[in-house]
């Protein structure tokens, strides 16, 4: 049933009428230093608005984290833990608001002095999903929440996707070192130090698909946005940079928490980067999201 449950929202999500509606998967960290040598806090956001809008299963959107981890200056890997995703019933209160509880992947890292310096980063990405709308021998519509070769019997593919997210924030111990890529499909690597962001700042992103830079042509444009609780987000807007050979640049306009956010589409047929999918879906989203705070 519950399995249903998330096909069905995932199926709603996937029918997205703009960018704008679809949900965000992204990291959010915050550094506490008053008691030396500190810790951060890291969980996981999804949803429309910074720092925590939904839970990764709920009425609206759906998503599996497939791997949440810690990852040290030199791509040493500790596993989080994932997030539970059961869907814990909603308690009724008599103040007719309902009450559920959830969990958003809520992690204490105590740092010590014994870390390697360098930066550090925290990482999730969901489980790669395939979607396919079809019709039956019998020409009537089916949904299934698989790849189309792993279907019997199809006569036409109406729809058939790959989705996958991927999220990313960092902190730095000692100084900032220039993050590695996670080796994710769809890869946003800051190129400024992220952990010393003052409004005013200019900050660089490189942007790849499958380790190459994503670039604007006469095809297609494709945008790195950004947006923040206190800049855009509360107005329902982002800022845009069109991705050129891979990069994005911004001056940041105001202080707070900044999510730098794509989604990438693209056909399958007659892509060769993307044969291993041939045969399998028509479609590919992948998103990719970096979150920074930009201090006043
Ligand atoms: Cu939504």
């Amino acid at each position: 049933m519950r399995k249903i449950a998330f096909l069905l929202v995932l199926a709603a999500m996937l029918l997205w009428t703009s960018a704008a509606s679809a949900h965000m998967l992204w990291l959010n960290l915050t550094e506490s230093n008053s008691h030396p040598p500190g810790h951060v806090l890291a969980s996981i956001g999804f949803g429309h608005a910074l720092p925590l809008d939904d839970f990764l299963v709920g009425s609206h959107g759906a998503i599996k984290i497939d791997k949440y981890q810690l990852v040290s200056p030199d791509m040493e890997k500790q596993p989080l833990g994932l997030p539970e995703t059961t869907n814990y019933p909603s308690e009724e209160s008599p103040l007719k608001a309902s009450v559920t509880k959830g969990d958003l992947g809520l992690r204490k890292i105590t740092l010590s002095g014994e870390m390697k310096k360098g930066t550090y980063q925290v990482a999730a990405e969901s489980v790669p999903i395939f979607f396919t709308q079809y019709l039956d021998k019998d020409n009537k519509e089916r949904m299934a929440p698989k790849s189309i070769d792993q279907i019997k019997g199809i006569s036409k593919v109406l729809l058939s996707i790959k989705y996958q997210a991927y999220a990313k924030t960092f902190f730095s111990v000692g100084e900032w070192s220039e993050p590695k890529p996670m080796g994710y499909d769809l890869e946003i690597v800051p190129l400024t130090d992220l952990s010393d962001v003052h409004v005013g700042d200019l900050v660089d992103f490189m942007v790849t698909f499958r380790g190459k830079p994503v670039n604007s042509d006469g095809q297609k444009i494709h945008y790195l946005t950004a947006m923040s609780n206190t800049f855009g987000g509360p107005d329902g807007f982002h800022l845009g940079d069109m991705l050129i050979d891979g990069k994005a640049t911004y001056r940041m306009p105001a202080a707070g928490q900044w999510m730098v956010n794509i989604f990438y589409s693209q056909e399958v047929a007659n892509n060769p980067d993307l044969a291993d999918l041939k045969g399998r879906c028509g479609i590919v989203h992948t998103a990719a999201s970096v979150s920074f705070d930009v201090n006043p």
